[in-house]
């Protein structure tokens, strides 16, 4: 049912089920930008990387966001209420053929988005699995370690590579971006492939942002 190499990995149930994830809205401006108790997942990535595929195979959905094998243009945020959590798909970066006008309202665009970190819970930053990031991943990693912002780096299409390609990608790229290889996981949207490690680091992020809530509604009290 899991389409993983370890076999007892087969019967482990899912860290967390998502039922029934749905559209909420697109953001073309910061004011349109969204407020929710929900902790926000961001999923960001260069455009083609399989950013809306990804979020496909979370959803159980084959058609919640739009794929298509052209590099996107949209510039917006699109958000998606997945139960327990709000997934926010950031627009695609790197897309060569931009204005630079364009490149501009997108940096814009994320600027704004990652100034009210409070309501960013993590970051998952889709990396094709089979190439070295490119310079603009790197940029964008940057930018996450400046904010401060906690983030996960998925390794896309997978299903392209050998069991032992994967291994030895995530280990040349984890090295290459100085993080451990506990940050990165290896999914293929096609086949499965990682998708209940990313769930596993998905309720993890939940079980966190839940323990933070509690411990300021406690210092709230005990303010009071
Ligand atoms: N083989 C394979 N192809 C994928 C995978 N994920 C996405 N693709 C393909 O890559 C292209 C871009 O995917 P899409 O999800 O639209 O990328 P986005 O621009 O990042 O949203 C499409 O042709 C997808 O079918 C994957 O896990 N495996
Ligand atoms: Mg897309």
């Amino acid at each position: 049912m899991y389409a993983n190499d370890d076999k007892y990995a087969q019967a482990a149930p899912p860290a967390l089920i998502i039922k029934n994830a749905t559209f909420i809205t697109s953001a073309a401006t910061e004011k349109q930008f969204i407020e929710t108790d929900k902790p926000t997942i961001a999923v960001c990535g260069k455009s083609n990387v399989g950013k809306s595929s990804f979020i496909n195979m979370l959803a159980n959905r084959k058609k919640l966001a739009k794929t298509s094998s052209a590099p996107g243009r949209t510039r917006l945020v699109n958000y998606f209420d997945f139960g327990e959590f709000v997934l926010a798909d950031l627009p695609g970066y790197g897309f060569a053929k931009v204005a630079k006008t364009e490149k501009e309202k997108w940096a814009k665009t994320l600027d704004a988005f990652f100034k009210k970190k409070e309501r960013i819970a993590h970051v998952f930053i889709l990396v094709d699995s089979r190439h070295d990031p490119t310079a603009e991943d790197l940029q964008m990693l940057e930018f996450l370690n400046y904010h401060i912002l906690p983030f996960t780096v998925v390794l896309t299409k997978a299903d392209k590579l050998s069991k032992m390609k994967i291994k030895e990608h995530k280990k040349a790229i984890a090295a290459g971006l100085s993080l451990g290889e506990g940050n990165l996981i290896a999914t293929s949207s096609e086949t499965g492939f990682g998708k209940n490690d990313v769930l596993q680091k998905i309720a993890d992020v939940i079980a966190l942002s839940k323990e933070r809530e509690e411990s300021s509604e406690e210092d709230i009290e005990d303010a009071e």
